[in-house]
């Protein structure tokens, strides 16, 4: 099994999950922006939909989208609870994960695309410059939300440090270098990053 990935926050989500698991794989390392390595021919048969990480399975085959990715890592490498021990746990943790995922971290991910890094990404899909600062607006108001739930909790889904924290972190983290930070309202979000960013899997994956 081997792990591509290159810079950037979704590539990072899946290190950090394996950092927490403690899960070594061998890495391959593209570069997706200069090299252009995320769109070659060779890595689209890996990978229709572009874009990196991509997990290369022991079979020949390959996984791509992390939080699938995350999911595999778990089931072969059991330990840790980062998705759940039953059912329920693993139910409020995807709820979570989804919510985050399609709420927060896909409207402000695409407002940066749409503006920041229109140059790296408009010769690899279509951009829609006139939706970013709509997007971005779309995810602080949902980080707003987030921030309410947060009153008084500790991590995101239940009681207990999972995928979903780590997914939020990595974008959030990523994002405040691209001039979205995290609201200077959204306190309860801030407190949460700042009990994220002490553990050792943050540092490990940094950069
Ligand atoms: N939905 C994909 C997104 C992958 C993605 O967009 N990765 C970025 C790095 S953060 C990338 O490779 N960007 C360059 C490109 O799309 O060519 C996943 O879950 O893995």
């Amino acid at each position: 099994m081997k792990l591509i990935t290159s810079v950037g926050p979704n590539p990072r989500m899946v290190r950090m999950f394996m950092a927490e698991k403690g899960i070594e794989l061998p890495l391959e390392t593209i570069d997706i922006v200069k090299g252009n390595a995320s769109r070659t021919p060779e890595h689209i048969k890996k990978n229709p939909m572009g874009g990196s990480p991509v997990l290369e399975l022991d079979n020949g085959s390959y996984l791509s989208e992390i939080t699938v990715i995350c999911e595999y890592l778990d089931e072969k490498f059991p330990g840790g609870n980062l998705i759940g021990a039953n059912a329920e746990e693993r139910g409020e943790a995807r709820m979570w994960t989804r919510r985050v995922d399609l709420n927060i971290c896909e409207p402000m991910l695409n407002g940066f695309r749409y503006a920041e890094g229109i140059k790296l990404f408009q010769n690899r899909f279509r951009c829609l410059p006139e939706a970013a600062d709509g997007l971005k607006a779309v995810g602080q108001d949902n980080l707003g939300k987030l921030n309410e739930w947060m009153a008084g909790k500790q991590w995101i889904a239940g009681n207990r440090f999972t995928i979903a924290d780590i997914l939020l972190f990595c974008w959030l983290d990523f994002l405040k270098g691209v001039g979205q930070s995290i609201s200077a309202d959204h306190k309860n979000v801030q407190a949460w990053f700042d009990r994220v960013a002490a553990r050792p899997s943050v540092a490990a994956t940094a950069g």
